[in-house]
C-alpha cells in the first residue's frame, strides 16, 4: 500500500519528496486513499461524473432528514449552482448528535487556555447539551430561522458552540475575527442585518485581558437592528458595561433551558453562514455558504486531504474568524467525529515551545497553521523533541505561499521527516481545499500546492487572450471550470457583485484572483494575488479599504498602499501618501494616519512603512500605478515597463528620491 521507500533528503529543487514512511508506521490503520491511482480514479470520476460522484459522497459523509433527488442545478456561467435540492438536513446534527449517540464520552473539543492555563475537555454528549441549551437561548432572544447572528468571540469552545447553536435553529452565523475594530465590526453587522450579537466580556492574549464587550458596545451604537447581546464571561476581571434589557449573560441564560432541543430540518441550500472577506474593491463582501454543499466539502477534504481518522486529534491553530477556522477547526473535524483543539492565545507565550507542548500533551496527529507562524517559530529557534511529535502524521500549511526553506524546516525540524507536509490552497469562496497534496498519498514539493481536490477542475488562463494555457511552467490566472458543492453561492445582499467578481471576466470559469502555473508533472504552484489584495500574515487586506481609511485623515490628499515582501509576515504594508496644501508632514502624521487604519480595520492591519511623497504615479483615468510604487520600493530605478498611460511621469523620479530619503 505504501509507496516505495526513498531517501527523504530534502533539498529545494531536488524534485518530489515521497510520503514519509513514518506516516505509515504511526498510522492507526491505513490511509483512506490507498495510493495515487486510487486518487486518480476518484478524481477523474469527480470531473467526468460530478453529480454521481458527489451524490455518493453526500450519502456517505452526511446524515439526511430527507433524501435529495437532484444532485446539481445551475451553471458556472450563470453563477447559480445549487446542490442536493429537495434534501433536508441539519449541520449541528451532523457535527454533534450523531457522534453523541455513537461515542458520547469521546472528546469533541479540547480547549487549551491562553498562556497554557487550564485545559478543558468537552465530550460529544456535553457538546450536544451545550449546543441545545444555547439554541433555546437564541430563540428566547428572538432569533428565528434565517436571521443573521454576529459572533465576535475569542478562541474559546463557546465560539464553536455559538456557531453550532445557530446552525441548529437555522440562523445564519457571521463570525467576525476578534481583531477587527469596532468600526469594522459595525460595518459587518449592518451589512448582514444581524439581530443578535454573541461576544465575551474580555479575551485573553499572552497573559493579558483584552476588552471585547466595550468594542461591541461601540459598534452597536449605530446598529438599531440588533436587539440582543449575549455575553460569555471569559475572565470576569473587569466590570462590564451593561445595557438592559439588550445585554444578557450567557451563563445565566443557559441555566434556564433543558439539555436537548430537536434540530430544525433545513433545506440543503439553506444558508449556513456568512463570512466577510476583502476583495479588490473597498467594501468587504459577505460570502454566503449553504448547508449541504459546504458541509460536504468540509467533511470530504478533512477526510481525504488530511487523511483524518476518527481517533485522530486535529490541532488547527488558525482563528475561528477565518474560513480555515470554520472548515478545519470546527466543521471538518466534528463532522468526522474526531477531536479538535481550540487553542487560545499566541504561539509564543508563555514560550515559543507552546505548540509542541500542546502537541505532546494531547497526542496531536494533525497540525495545521500558516507560514507566518512557522517563520516566527523558526526564527525563535523553537523545535520539538522527537518524543513530542511522535504521534504527528500530517503537517498542514495554509493562507499564503510557504517558502521552500520554511517548508523544509517544517518537514525536517518539526515533523522529523516522519510527517507529511500538505501545503493546501483554498479561499473563503471555495469553502474547502481546492488544490492540495493528499496526506499519505501524493509526493510533495516544497512550496507547491500540488493536485486538485475532487471536483475541482483547474485551468490557467492567459490574461490577454482569455484562453486556457495548456503548456507547462507558464504563469497565468488560476480559474476553475466546473462547480463543486462547497463553493460560495453569493455575496450577501449583492448577487450582482458575486457574479461580476468571480464569473463575468472569463465566461464559464470561476476566477480565483491568484496567479499560478502548472509544472511538467501537472502540479500547481500559486504565485500570489493578481488583484489589489495584499496578504499580510495570511490576512487578506484590500488596498482600496486601506486607502479609504488613510483618506479619512484631514491632512492626506492621496494615498496608495502596496504589499512589499517581508521576511516575517510574507507581505508588509507600505503606504505612500501625499499631503494637502496647508498641512505639514510633522512627526505625528505617520502615527495619526496609521491610527485611521487601525480604527477602520484593526490592529492586525498596521502598516510597516509610511512614506510621504509629493505626487503619486497615476494613469490618465486616475488609477494609481501600485506596480510602479512596489518596484520603486524594491529598489528599481529604471525598468518600470509601460508608463505611457501615466498622467504624471515625472512623479516616478520624485518618488525614487523620496523613498531613498525615507530609507
Ligand atoms: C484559506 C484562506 C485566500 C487567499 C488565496 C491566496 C492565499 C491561501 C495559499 C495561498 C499560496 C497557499 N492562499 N492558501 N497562497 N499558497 N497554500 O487563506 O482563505 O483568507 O480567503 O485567503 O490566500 O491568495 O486567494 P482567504
Amino acid at each position: 500500500m505504501s509507496p516505495s521507500q526513498t531517501d527523504n533528503k530534502a533539498t529545494p529543487g531536488a524534485g518530489p519528496i515521497e510520503v514519509p514512511q513514518g506516516l505509515y508506521r504511526k498510522h492507526p490503520s491505513e490511509p483512506h486513499i490507498t495510493g495515487i491511482s486510487h486518487y486518480r480514479s476518484l478524481y477523474s470520476e469527480s470531473i467526468q461524473h460530478p453529480d454521481f460522484f458527489w451524490s455518493r459522497f453526500a450519502r456517505q459523509l452526511l446524515d439526511w432528514d430527507k433524501e435529495f433527488r437532484t444532485a446539481r442545478s445551475g451553471s458556472l456561467a450563470n453563477g447559480d449552482t445549487a446542490w442536493f435540492l429537495e434534501g433536508r438536513l441539519n449541520a449541528s446534527y451532523n457535527c454533534v448528535d450523531r457522534h453523541a449517540i455513537n461515542t458520547p464520552s469521546k472528546p469533541a473539543i479540547i480547549y487549551v487556555e491562553d498562556a497554557d492555563g487550564q485545559t478543558r475537555v468537552i465530550t460529544y454528549s456535553e457538546l450536544l447539551r451545550s449546543v441545545c441549551k444555547l439554541s433555546y437561548v437564541l430563540r428566547d432572544m428572538g432569533v428565528a430561522k434565517g436571521h443573521t447572528v454576529s459572533i465576535y468571540m475569542p478562541m474559546v469552545p463557546e465560539a464553536l458552540i455559538a456557531m453550532l447553536a445557530c446552525a441548529r435553529i437555522g440562523a445564519v452565523h457571521s463570525v467576525v475575527f476578534a481583531g477587527f475594530s469596532a468600526e469594522a465590526l459595525q460595518g459587518r453587522i449592518l451589512d448582514a442585518g444581524c439581530k443578535l450579537i454573541i461576544t465575551s466580556d474580555e479575551a485573553r492574549r499572552a497573559g493579558k485581558p483584552i476588552s471585547m464587550k466595550t468594542v461591541v458596545d461601540q459598534a452597536l451604537k449605530f446598529c438599531p437592528g440588533v436587539t440582543g447581546c449575549l455575553v460569555f464571561k471569559r475572565t470576569g476581571l473587569t466590570p462590564t458595561s451593561w445595557i438592559s434589557p439588550r445585554d444578557r449573560w450567557w451563563h445565566e441564560e443557559v441555566e434556564k433551558w433543558p439539555g436537548y432541543m430537536p434540530p430544525e430540518d433545513l433545506p440543503a441550500e439553506h444558508p449556513l453562514f456568512l463570512l466577510y472577506t476583502s476583495g479588490s474593491t473597498g467594501k468587504p463582501k459577505g460570502l454566503v455558504h449553504t448547508t449541504a454543499g459546504y458541509l460536504l466539502g468540509a467533511a470530504a477534504s478533512t477526510k481525504y486531504v488530511f487523511d483524518l481518522h476518527e481517533q485522530d486529534v486535529f490541532f488547527c491553530a488558525g482563528d475561528i474568524g477565518w474560513i480555515t477556522g470554520h472548515t478545519y477547526l470546527c466543521y471538518g473535524p466534528l463532522l468526522l467525529g474526531s477531536t479538535t483543539i481550540v487553542c487560545e492565545g499566541t504561539p509564543t507565550f508563555p514560550s515559543p515551545f507552546r505548540y509542541w507542548n500542546i502537541i505532546e500533551k494531547h497526542q496531536v496527529t494533525h497540525f495545521y497553521t500558516a507560514p507566518t507562524v512557522l517563520r516566527l517559530l523558526k526564527k525563535a529557534g523553537s523545535e520539538p523533541s522527537p518524543n513530542q511529535v511522535s504521534k504527528l502524521r500530517v503537517l498542514g500549511s495554509i493562507g499564503e505561499p510557504i517558502a521552500p526553506e520554511v517548508w523544509l524546516w517544517y518537514y525536517e525540524s518539526v515533523g522529523k521527516k516522519e510527517a507529511h507536509i500538505v501545503d493546501t490552497y483554498f479561499q473563503t469562496e471555495t469553502g474547502c481545499h481546492a488544490l492540495a497534496p493528499l496526506a499519505g498519498v501524493t509526493s510533495t514539493k516544497p512550496g507547491c500546492a500540488s493536485v486538485p481536490f475532487f471536483g475541482v477542475d483547474p485551468v490557467i488562463i492567459d490574461p490577454i487572450s482569455g484562453t486556457e494555457i495548456v503548456s507547462c511552467n507558464q504563469e497565468g490566472y488560476l480559474a476553475f471550470r466546473q462547480p463543486w458543492p462547497s463553493m460560495a453561492r453569493s455575496v450577501w445582499g449583492d448577487h450582482t457583485r458575486f457574479i461580476k467578481t468571480y464569473f463575468n471576466q472569463y465566461k464559464g470559469y470561476y476566477l480565483t484572483g491568484d496567479g499560478a502555473y502548472r509544472d511538467s508533472e501537472g502540479d500547481y504552484w500559486i504565485c500570489g494575488r493578481i488583484d489589489d489584495v495584499i496578504n499580510v500574515s495570511g490576512h487578506r487586506l484590500s488596498t482600496a479599504e486601506l486607502e479609504a481609511a488613510l483618506l479619512e485623515h484631514p491632512a492626506v490628499s492621496e494615498a496608495a498602499v502596496v504589499g512589499v515582501s517581508d521576511e516575517m509576515t510574507g507581505q508588509a504594508l507600505s503606504c505612500f501618501v501625499s499631503i494637502k496644501d496647508g498641512h505639514k508632514d510633522d512627526s505625528t502624521l505617520n502615527k495619526t494616519a496609521i491610527s485611521y487604519i487601525r480604527k477602520a480595520i484593526g490592529g492586525f492591519a498596521t502598516p510597516k512603512y509610511f512614506i510621504v511623497v509629493s505626487d503619486i504615479p497615476k494613469t490618465r483615468s486616475g488609477k494609481i500605478m501600485r506596480r510602479i510604487l512596489r518596484k520603486i520600493f524594491e529598489g528599481e530605478k529604471e525598468n518600470f515597463g509601460d508608463v505611457s498611460t501615466l498622467i504624471n511621469p515625472a512623479s516616478i523620479q520624485t518618488v525614487i528620491e523620496e523613498v531613498e530619503t525615507f530609507r
